[in-house]
């Protein structure tokens, strides 16, 4: 009998083929888990504790199958019975524990330290209903819990338990694992995520919405719970604190039963901090130092020499920044730590207002405090860690220049090409071997950029795709595609700096070019992709300027077989996993110095997409790598853009007044978008774009659209295209993110590497 049907007899008393696909699941979640399991843990002197936030994992079965090294195995036996892992997988909730490219990268990064065979878990909390769902509804976003934890997950509670003090009451954890499996490695490492058994439902309201100050019951229930009032922030504050004490609860207890004696901690942990929403484990740190009877500025010193900063962003709003008022009302034993550590630095700085962690009106700046007590700062991108330097941390550069270091994002090629794109990863082996499995190395692809076989199996390879994701959306959405069409995809985040609306602006164009006669040689399939935060009325307004012209678009018969316009609903990993495949246009168009690097850049030039990009976060590696033949680069430099921020000088309007771009502004609230979308939403974003356009998209937007045309044209010429394709593949290696993990170890952690390779 075979393992799995020794599973599924165990389990439901049945044959493999009388099995259905939620049941095999099961049975495999169930093999996998135990497999998993009997792998043991890392256990060297020293450990990293990866603390986040947001872990967006994706489905797991897959990756954790390929990890194991059984995939093809257990594959095989499926395929025999007629059934599809693909199918199975259907039955699999995507965890919802993230929300962006942070939340990604977290992901990547310990399926690499466990590549690396580096001893690291990932620290965060177990949100019961991540950050929403999202269902579009009169062509607008309506948000809903996302239910994915169902008992059939991969989490498994743990038995320990710590108690983290609050002002008002003392709370109770629960911790639960889920183990991370680094490619056919030994030893596994894991996720630690914080709950709260008496979190519950119950004070779910309608949608998303429920009492905010009813701690007990909702602290782990939702990732970023709206923050736009004073309860929001408090319980933001809550959540924040019971990660980080739990955590460094977690840390001590682990270091002691090493051995520590706690003066010589940064022995045996480092913790590394994913952007700021973990800060709060500094002065955490020194408290329960200071309880087990270490002096105060001996435990400053340890905790300094083991915590190590990650900015992943300069857009002010998202650095950070808490009224003292909220953490003395939730955590007032920590905000005394805080005011000694701000004390220390006025001593020291006192004429320097840019390094204070509390400021002049009484807010503690999260960043500042990680940047002064950590030994470490990093920034995700070349050119984002250059701007950090130059202008958003300078003043702490001058202070601390050897703190700062660079630390280029990356993408596990795991779940980026091997599992999401399998077709092309069983060619690129029978073309170079299996070495790239484990060193990421592509270039030897290059010996094939003249060999019009490889590049026409290049093309079938994104044909094949192109069908797949066809199936896959008609089926969850309900939306035919032309797998004839060229695929432009732009999947992120809404958000204004991203620049959507000038996508939407680019499609507006074609829209009228080809009610004017000119019909393309290829129809062209622009797809969006992304969730917008509720309370940002302006990235709901892009949503519903992207849904409505969709509909104007499908409904002309005119323009329809030419250009259809598809936003995504509900974009997550798994939706990314068969976009990025299919895409010939990777759309990365933020405006330059906005963008700290992007990952989502990677995925797609990995899967052989082109790059339509300006000049910003990774965008200008991946432009040295493939050299200006090979990327589509458009728009203003970064020193102009801040440039001009500093100056006030840009004016929306006088781009308005252009020829070329009022038309298309103007459609946004033209009568037929009128009749089919939303009155107040279109008037307000036209008004936006006219008068505010905080992030610029007029500036670009003309060469935006001579450089797409470019793009249409070059893709005419196949043969051409699919060798860029190929060189774009071939030049990817250096984003995987096991190398950006080398890195952290090899400048910032300093931990043992057991890798092993088998293959
Ligand atoms: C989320 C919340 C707060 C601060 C930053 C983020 C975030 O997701 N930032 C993104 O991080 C990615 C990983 O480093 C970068 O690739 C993106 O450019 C950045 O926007």
């Amino acid at each position: 009998m075979t393992i799995l049907e020794n599973y599924t007899q165990k389990l439901f008393n049945k044959s493999i083929d009388a099995c259905n696909d939620a049941e095999l699941y099961k049975a495999l979640l169930d093999i996998t888990r135990d497999k998993s399991r009997e792998l043991p843990t890392h256990d060297d002197k020293k450990k990293l504790y990866y603390f986040s936030a947001e872990f967006l994992i994706g489905k797991l079965l897959s990756n954790n199958l390929l990890n194991l090294g059984i995939y093809d195995e257990v594959n095989a036996e499926l395929q025999a019975h007629g059934k599809s892992i693909m199918d199975i997988e259907q039955a699999e909730n995507e965890p919802s524990l993230g929300n962006g490219g942070l939340g990604r990268l977290a992901a990547c990064f310990v399926d690499s330290i466990t590549k690396l065979g580096i001893n690291g878990d990932g620290v965060g909390l177990n949100y019961h209903f991540g950050l929403f769902r999202q269902v579009f509804k009169d062509n607008q976003q309506t948000t809903i819990p996302d239910a994915w934890l169902t008992g059939d997950d991969w989490t498994i509670q743990s038995k320990k338990a710590y108690t983290v003090p609050f002002r008002k009451f003392s709370l109770h954890s629960t911790l639960y694992d889920i183990d991370v499996l680094g490619y056919k490695q030994t030893k596994r490492n894991r996720l630690r995520l914080f709950d709260l058994d008496s979190v519950t439902s119950d004070i779910i309201e309608d949608g998303i919405s429920f009492d905010k100050h009813d701690i007990e019951k909702n602290l782990t229930l939702f990732l970023y719970p709206d923050d736009s009032d004073h309860a929001g922030e408090v319980l933001r504050i809550y959540q924040q604190y019971f990660m980080v004490s739990n955590g460094a609860q977690l840390i001590l207890e682990e270091a002691v039963a090493k051995g520590s004696n706690l003066h010589d901690l940064a022995d045996y942990a480092v913790i590394q901090i994913n952007d700021t929403h973990p800060a709060l484990v500094i002065p955490e740190m020194i408290r329960l130092l200071g309880e087990r009877g270490i002096e105060f500025d001996e435990a400053v010193e340890i905790v300094r020499s083991m915590t190590a900063f990650t900015n992943h962003t300069i857009l002010a709003e998202a650095l950070e920044k808490w009224p003292v008022s909220f953490l003395e009302e939730v955590i007032p034993n920590v905000m005394a730590i805080i005011r000694n550590l701000d004390a220390r630095i006025k001593a020291q700085f006192p004429d320097n207002d840019a390094v204070q962690i509390i400021d002049q009106f009484d807010r503690v700046h999260m960043a500042h405090l990680s940047i002064h007590y950590g030994f470490s700062v990093n920034g995700v991108a070349a050119l984002h860690t250059d701007i950090l330097k130059k202008s958003e941390l300078r003043a702490f550069y001058e202070i601390y220049p050897e703190k700062f270091n660079n630390k280029t994002n990356g993408i596990t090629f795991r779940r980026w090409i091997m599992d999401a794109n399998k077709e092309l990863s069983d060619y690129i082996d029978s073309l170079i071997g299996r070495k790239w499995h484990h060193t990421a190395e592509l270039e030897g692809l290059l010996n094939y950029v003249n060999d019009q076989a490889v590049l026409d199996k290049l093309e079938s390879i994104k044909f094949n795709n192109k069908l797949r994701l066809k199936h896959f959306l008609k089926e969850v959405q309900g939306v035919d595609i032309n797998e004839n069409s060229i695929f432009d995809i732009q999947i992120k985040r809404m958000h204004e700096y991203k620049r959507q609306q000038m996508n939407a602006l680019y499609v507006i164009n074609k829209y009228l070019d080809i009610k004017a006669g000119n019909i393309p040689a290829t129809p062209l399939t622009v797809f969006f992709g992304g969730k917008a935060a509720p309370a940002y009325t302006i990235a709901q307004d892009v949503i519903h300027l992207i849904l409505t012209l969709s509909q104007v678009i499908a409904n002309d018969p005119e323009v329809s077989p030419h250009l259809q316009l598809v936003m995504i609903e509900n974009y997550n990993v798994e939706r990314a996993q068969y976009l990025i495949p299919a895409c010939n246009i990777s759309e990365q168009i933020s405006l330059a110095s906005k963008e700290a690097s992007g990952t989502g850049n990677m995925k797609f030039m990995l899967n052989g997409a082109l790059t339509l990009g300006t000049e910003d976060g990774a965008n200008v590696e991946i432009h040295e790598l493939v050299g200006d033949d090979n990327i589509y680069i458009f728009g203003k430099h970064s020193d102009e853009i801040i440039k001009l921020y500093e100056t006030q000088g840009y004016v929306a309007r006088d781009y308005y007044e252009h020829d070329a771009i009022r038309p298309l502004v103007d459609f946004i609230v033209s009568d037929k978008m009128l009749a089919a979308g939303n009155e107040e939403r279109l008037n307000r974003l036209h008004h936006e774009l006219i008068s505010k356009d905080w992030f610029m998209t007029l500036i670009d937007l003309e060469e935006y659209i001579q450089v797409k045309e470019k793009m249409l044209a070059d893709y005419e010429n196949r043969t051409e295209w699919n060798k860029k394709a190929l060189i774009n593949i071939a030049k990817a290696g250096f984003f995987s993110s096991d190398r950006t993990i080398a890195e952290y170890n090899r400048d910032i952690w300093h931990l043992k590497e057991n890798r092993v390779e088998i293959d």
